[in-house]
């Protein structure tokens, strides 16, 4: 709840000719979630998201994934970024800002989130070649920059993510997904302390 009181969740149904999304969230929950994405990596990744951001997550997606796997695994990103804004409100008492460190063996990745209400994104570190590697069949390495340029663009967000290393994608891609989640959770957390909206312009 925030503190005028009104529930932190959403629900965004969007459907195009290339892919099928409904996606319901709640900010305060627990890190329950349902997801079904037909791309199970991708299903692997937004898991660990809800769990780490302590958001509560039932998503099902369908597309046309017998063309690839890009345009249901970004709009899923675009949907997931418009219920994250919609959940968050005016922002009121939140703490505005979070970072992380997340290792996953030898990968290692930095996320830094402000929820600012200017998107952008920063994102660097992934090992050559990266971004042409098939993880789990389907999901290629260049699909996570595409899924962060979605929810920042979206939910109006500052996003930086930094890879300081690794070497398996799976394991970077993961690392990548659950640091954010981590700077995400601290990000939109309610803090006691916090009057307001956390801007010296008064809104965000
Ligand atoms: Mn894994």
């Amino acid at each position: 709840m925030t503190s005028s009181g009104s529930p932190r969740t959403a629900r965004v149904q969007r459907e195009t000719s290339e892919s099928s999304i409904d996606l319901s969230l709640n900010l305060d929950g627990s890190g329950v979630s349902d997801i079904e994405t037909t791309v199970p990596f991708y299903d692997h990744l937004l898991t660990a998201f809800a769990r780490h951001s302590l958001t509560d997550l039932t998503l099902r997606a369908s597309g046309d994934i017998e063309i690839d796997v890009h345009h249901t695994v970004e709009d899923v990103g675009i949907v997931l970024g418009q219920a994250i804004r919609e959940a968050l409100g005016d922002k009121r008492g939140i703490s505005r800002y979070g970072d992380a460190l997340v290792p996953l063996d030898e990968a290692l990745a930095q996320a830094v989130v402000d929820i600012s209400g200017r998107p952008f994104l920063v994102h660097s570190g992934e090992p050559a070649g990266f971004e042409y590697h098939l993880i789990g069949g389907h999901f290629t390495g260049s699909m996570v920059r595409h899924v962060f340029e979605a929810i920042a663009f979206n939910a109006g967000l500052t996003v930086h993510v930094t890879v300081l290393g690794g070497r398996d994608p799976h394991h970077i891609a993961e690392a990548e997904f659950k640091a954010l989640a981590r700077a995400f959770r601290q990000a939109k957390s309610l803090d006691p302390l916090v009057a307001g909206i956390p801007s010296t312009k008064g809104a965000l």
